[in-house]
């Protein structure tokens, strides 16, 4: 059954109150940077709670949603993803990543240590719904014989609602790291997430400690991403 269409529409701005915005805009994206040393003030989780439904606003394909965000504040499930993820670390730098891949990182100072994963107040685990398990109008009888239904560009879907929750966050007055270890399954064990779930983002939350420090790196210079054809 198609779904029913209703009118649409957004605000026809005057041309200098785009830009304007749009500045105002790029402005505010330009001052966000990956942190990694947190102080361990608590933070509110109903501003949180915004963000994240910010982020469930993105575009999904087929409007499937696959997406779920975890907020852990608990110090103990807090500990037990630091331990799991400095082990995965450890065998990264010690043997999965490869001598320009070390190279790349050695600049920005990272190692397997990731103390912040206690610290931050707050980690957002985003899980990714490699198909869809609730009953609902999609769901097909899985040859196990449970309901399911596939996902469409999950992949995509859940990486944009990652960048609206990243922008969100920033907007809100929050810093955030984006830090994937690598490999992330540990997560849905130790989140105890359906089997439908992996395991795509993980970001630590909080405000930067008083002595954080960022790597004074640059971004591209419009000229260097955008062609125009
Ligand atoms: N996930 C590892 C390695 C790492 C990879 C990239 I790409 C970075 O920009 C930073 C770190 C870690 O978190 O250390």
């Amino acid at each position: 059954m198609p779904y029913p269409f209703r009118p649409y529409s957004i605000p026809r701005r005057a041309e200098d109150e785009m830009r304007a915005r749009a500045a105002a805009f790029a402005d505010e994206l330009a001052s966000r940077r990956s942190v990694r040393a947190f102080r361990a003030d608590p933070i509110p989780l109903d501003v949180l709670d915004a963000c994240i439904l910010a982020a469930s606003r993105a575009p999904s394909g087929a409007n499937r949603q696959p997406w779920t965000f975890v907020v852990v504040t608990d110090a103990a499930a807090k500990r037990a993803i630091r331990l799991a993820a400095e082990e995965e670390e450890r065998k990264s730098y010690a043997e999965r990543m490869d001598d320009e891949w070390l190279a790349a990182l050695e600049p920005l100072g990272t190692n397997w240590e990731k103390p912040f994963l206690e610290t931050a107040p707050a980690l957002v685990v985003v899980f990714r719904h490699a198909y869809g398990c609730e009953p609902g109008p999609w769901s097909v009888s899985s040859s196990k014989g449970e309901r399911t239904y596939q996902n469409y560009y999950s992949q995509e879907s859940v990486g944009i609602a990652c960048g609206f929750l990243i922008a969100a966050l920033h907007h809100a007055g929050l810093a955030t790291l984006t830090h994937t270890p690598s490999p992330m399954s540990f997560l849905a064990r130790v989140l105890q997430r359906p089997e439908n779930e992996k395991a795509f983002l993980l970001l630590p939350v909080g405000y930067p400690a008083e002595d954080c420090t960022v790597p004074a790196i640059e971004r591209k210079p419009l000229d260097a991403v955008r062609v125009r054809v």
